[in-house]
Parts: C-alpha cells; sequence; structure tokens
C-alpha cells in the first residue's frame, strides 16, 4: 500500500541543501539540431562521485520545462534527499517531441508531431544518453538508468523502456496514453522482462479517462507474473497525481 505523499513534500525549505536545475543543448543527429533538456544536479553534486540517472517524460502539451514549470521538481527531490530517502540521482527532463519544431504549439495531435515521440527513442539512444554520460559524473549500466514519464511520456517510457532493457532497469509510466503499445507487443517475453526489470511501475488517477491503458497493461502483467507495481490513485490527469507519482517512484528507484 502506498500512502499519498506527506503535507509539505512540495514546499520549499529554506535551511537545507539544494540541488541545481537548468537547461542545458545538446546535438541531436537524429534530429539534426540542437535541442534542449532540462538537468538537475542534486545537493552536493560533485565530480568525486557518480551518479544514477533518471529520465522524466513530459506529456502532449510539453516540452523539456514542462515538469520545472509545473511540478517544482527540483523541490520534491531536494526534500526527499533532506528526509533520507532517496538515492542521489541526476534528473534529466528531455523534449519527447523529436523534430525540428518541437515547440508544443499548433495542433499537438498533427500526426507528425505524435511521430515524433516515437522518433524520440532514438535521440535519446543515440544522441541524449551519450551527450548525458560524457558531460556530467555517471554510472553508465543498465541498473544505474531509470525512465518515467507522464501521460504520452508514460507510453514514451513503456515503450522505449521495454524495448530496451540493456539501458533501463527501472521503468515508470504516470497515466500513460494511447501511445503505449499493446502489451503483448512490449513484453513479448515475459519471464525474460521479469529476471530483468528492477522496478515497473504504473500509476494512474481514478478518475483519469486514459486509465484502461494502464489497466490493461496491469493485467497483462498480472496473467503473465511479471512483477511490478500498479498504483491507482485520487485524481484526474492532472499535476497533484504526477507529483505525488514522482515523489512515489523516485524513493524507489535505485534502490539496490
Ligand atoms: C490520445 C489521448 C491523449 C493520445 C495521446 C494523449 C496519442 C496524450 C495525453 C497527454 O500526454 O496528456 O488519444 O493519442
Amino acid at each position: 500500500m502506498i500512502n499519498t505523499a506527506p503535507e509539505g513534500y512540495d514546499q520549499y525549505r529554506e535551511n537545507i541543501l539544494h540541488g541545481k536545475i537548468e537547461m542545458v543543448e545538446y546535438f541531436s543527429a537524429t534530429v539534426g539540431n540542437s535541442r534542449k533538456t532540462m538537468v538537475y544536479t542534486p545537493p552536493g553534486y560533485s565530480v568525486e562521485y557518480t551518479y544514477n540517472v533518471l529520465y522524466l517524460l513530459h506529456g502532449i502539451g510539453g516540452d523539456e520545462a514542462e515538469w520545472h514549470k509545473n511540478a517544482n521538481p527540483q523541490v520534491i527531490l531536494d526534500n526527499l534527499y533532506d528526509d533520507n530517502k532517496l538515492e542521489p540521482m541526476i534528473v534529466v527532463f528531455p523534449n519527447g517531441r523529436a523534430m525540428p519544431n518541437d515547440r508544443a504549439e499548433g495542433d499537438l495531435f498533427d500526426p507528425e508531431k505524435i511521430k515524433a515521440f516515437e522518433t524520440f527513442e532514438s535521440d535519446l539512444i543515440h544522441d541524449l544518453i551519450p551527450f548525458i554520460e560524457s558531460n556530467y559524473r555517471v554510472r553508465t549500466k543498465r541498473e544505474n538508468r531509470a525512465i518515467a514519464g507522464l501521460s504520452m511520456g508514460g507510453g514514451q517510457s513503456l515503450n522505449i523502456g521495454l524495448n530496451h532493457l540493456n539501458h533501463f532497469a527501472w521503468i515508470g509510466a504516470f497515466s500513460a496514453a494511447p501511445n503505449t503499445k499493446a502489451p503483448e507487443v512490449l513484453l513479448p517475453n515475459p519471464s525474460e522482462a521479469s529476471s530483468l526489470l528492477r522496478l515497473l511501475w504504473l500509476s494512474c488517477g481514478d478518475e483519469d479517462n486514459l486509465k484502461q491503458i494502464s489497466e490493461q497493461m496491469h493485467a497483462y502483467l498480472a496473467q503473465h507474473e511479471v512483477p511490478h507495481i500498479w498504483y491507482e490513485e485520487s485524481g484526474g490527469h492532472d499535476w497533484p497525481v504526477w507529483k505525488n507519482d514522482l515523489y512515489q517512484y523516485s524513493k524507489l528507484i535505485f534502490q539496490y
């Protein structure tokens, strides 16, 4: 049983160590131009140490700044460190719409824009991860890499994560959207996936119209005995749910 995040979990604390969140750019051979991503480095970030990395993805209406603008993830994470509930990790907030104009403007359901959420798989694996690994002190084994996201980004996390279990051991989908591939496509070999996964997390608000996507995945996982967490919480397709998910999920990853 997962309890809702305690009161104050998302309130800025004055007298603690704080991490840093900043915008950086990397070159994407996949897209053919320079792309933006936000990167959070934890309190006390030091080149003396090596870090785990969580890639945290946005929804259909967002971009690399969506989490930062709506959820103050740096505050949630700083507080978790202060409470000794988090393994040190860098959190990368990419832009999951991998196309030359990746702004969240115009018709967000334009097929070209939806396709760009698929193209991101290549951008992440071939461009962004290598950039992070050559510019930050990070650990590079699969057990040191996690992927999670909300809605469209939740679908991406399942599609990309389960297709690259050699890259990711910790996978989380918050309110996964209909871009999520069919469970039997994502997990053709459930027992192999089970042995590689350290955490497979699904969550969704009970008032979310997209809940059946998560329920369908959960049913398949249960049927094939793939260990996972299915966390149905109160709420809709909205930030209070995703902030709570970040709080809950981030505590579970990189616990070896
Ligand atoms: C859809 C409904 C919702 C869909 C995507 C979404 C690709 C994404 C929602 C979000 O990211 O918040 O039919 O199809």
